[in-house]
């Protein structure tokens, strides 16, 4: 193994006293939860993007983290990214990778130099691979970085930036499928409006469900058997994507016949953004059953853009644990850290202090959701709070053998309802008991 990360160890589980800050204080991968390991039920991912290539810009100031790895040809550090990257992984015990094709190639001067770089490292990466358990959960291609996405991918004005795309995105899904990977992710990075000043709507998410289509019907003819997913995302870059939320997708979805082969990557960060929170639009996509896999990151209250933080709010993650359990948990998808280090954090030792800590977040939040529905008080609460449509009329509007006319004799005679309360506060409480128990 190379050793880019000489401080890292191969971090192990040592239990919730233990001080080693490159320790698991709940992440204990082969500990049987509930009939599965904890690396059964999480599925953690690292993100490429994130952790090997991103140096830490922002809109004020350049990298302050160096990720050539000491080499300076641009397919050398490709190969030093993937060499660190399954070092990291390795050592983390992470199992899952996901990455966009600009993450793992440089760019070449045309289209067919970036392409053959590309499966250069796609091939580099399917022996680092050999001899590992590390997977593929998801590949995905970056439409929207380029100056040719500026107006869109999918839905550009420009049908020759469409086609672009749809070029980009047939590797993308030919190295998924190469590399074993079960998922292919739609994030429409430019694919929403500043202004419908200059913007024909329709057209744009027409053609965005066409490329989606060609993308379905290419991967399923080159065996592609996993889920496509689609990533909502409310704004940033655009100031309206037409990704906005999971209802907002699902019914896209549903009105061009995609649903089949598509599910949502829900973002944590991306659910605030949309003013929801994370369990909301985790509960939206499984009521639906279109949940596929997880984002997880966070976000800060105090500013309204997508942060990407590793997540550490053991409040959301227990929730978001809980709506993944009650959706069946991951199949296919699995929990992408889609996170960074903050531009501060410039040190290699902090990737992976991120990693656990954003994996310890999710292996206690794992623990405190099955307590909670072990615990059962609130279930129990819901149920009983619905209990009035299992009986005498609310089991007629439930089966729908009423009517208006049947309701409203209904009410003469019953006059008004008995009003229950909602118990919020208590139900905080219990959550509270259970999870500084
Ligand atoms: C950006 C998105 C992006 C997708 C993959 O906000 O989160 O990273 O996950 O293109
Ligand atoms: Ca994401
Ligand atoms: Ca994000």
């Amino acid at each position: 193994m190379t050793n880019y990360f000489p401080n890292v160890p191969i971090v192990k589980y040592e239990g919730k006293d233990s001080k080693n800050p490159f320790s698991f204080k709940y992440y204990d991968a082969k500990k049987v939860i509930h009939g599965k390991t904890m690396e059964e039920h999480l599925k953690f991912a690292m993100s490429w993007w994130h952790t090997m290539v991103a140096g830490g810009t922002d809109p004020f100031g350049a990298e302050t983290m160096d990720r050539s790895y000491g080499k300076k040809e641009p397919m050398d550090i490709a190969k030093a990214r993937a060499d660190a990257a399954f070092e990291l992984m390795t050592k983390l015990g992470i199992k899952y990778f996901c990455f966009h094709d600009v993450d793992i190639a440089p760019q070449g001067s045309n289209f067919e130099e970036t392409r053959k770089n590309f499966h250069e490292m796609v091939d580099y990466i399917e022996e680092k691979m050999k001899g590992t358990d590390i997977k593929l959960l998801w590949g995905t291609a970056n439409v929207f970085s380029n100056p040719r996405y500026m107006h869109g991918a999918g839905t550009s004005p420009n049908a020759d930036s469409f086609a672009y795309a749809a070029s980009q995105i047939k590797n993308a899904i030919d190295a998924t499928i190469q590399l074993g990977g079960m998922g292919y992710v739609f994030w429409g990075g430019r694919e929403g409006y500043e202004t419908l000043l200059n913007t024909d709507m329709k057209l744009e998410l027409d053609n965005m469900a066409r490329l989606m289509k060609m993308a379905v019907e290419y991967g399923r003819k080159k065996g592609f058997k996993g889920d496509f997913y689609i990533e909502p995302k409310p704004k940033e870059p655009t100031k309206h994507q037409y990704d906005f939320d999971s209802a907002t997708v699902l019914a896209f979805l549903r009105k061009y016949g995609l649903e089949k082969d598509f599910k949502l990557n829900i973002e944590a960060n991306h659910a605030t953004l949309a003013g929801h929170t994370f369990q909301h639009e985790l509960a939206t996509a499984r009521i639906n059953g279109v949940f596929g896999s997880v984002d997880a990151n966070q976000g800060d209250p105090a500013l309204g853009w997508d942060t990407d933080q590793f997540p550490t709010d053991i409040y959301s993650a227990t929730l978001a644990m809980y709506e993944i359990i009650k959706a069946g948990g991951f199949v296919n998808g699995g929990l992408n850290f889609d996170a960074k280090v903050r531009r501060g954090s410039f040190e290699f030792d902090d990737l992976a202090l991120g990693y656990i800590a954003g994996m310890d977040t999710f292996a206690l939040a794992l623990i405190k959701a099955y307590e909670i529905i072990d615990d059962g008080r609130i279930d129990e609460f819901i149920k009983a709070r619905y209990s009035s449509y299992s009986t005498g009329i609310g089991k007629k509007i439930v089966e729908g053998k009423t009517s208006l006319e049947e309701l409203e004799q209904y009410t003469i005679d019953n006059g008004e309802p008995t009003m229950e309360s909602g118990r919020q506060e208590y139900l905080e409480s219990v959550l509270n008991n259970i999870l500084f128990k």
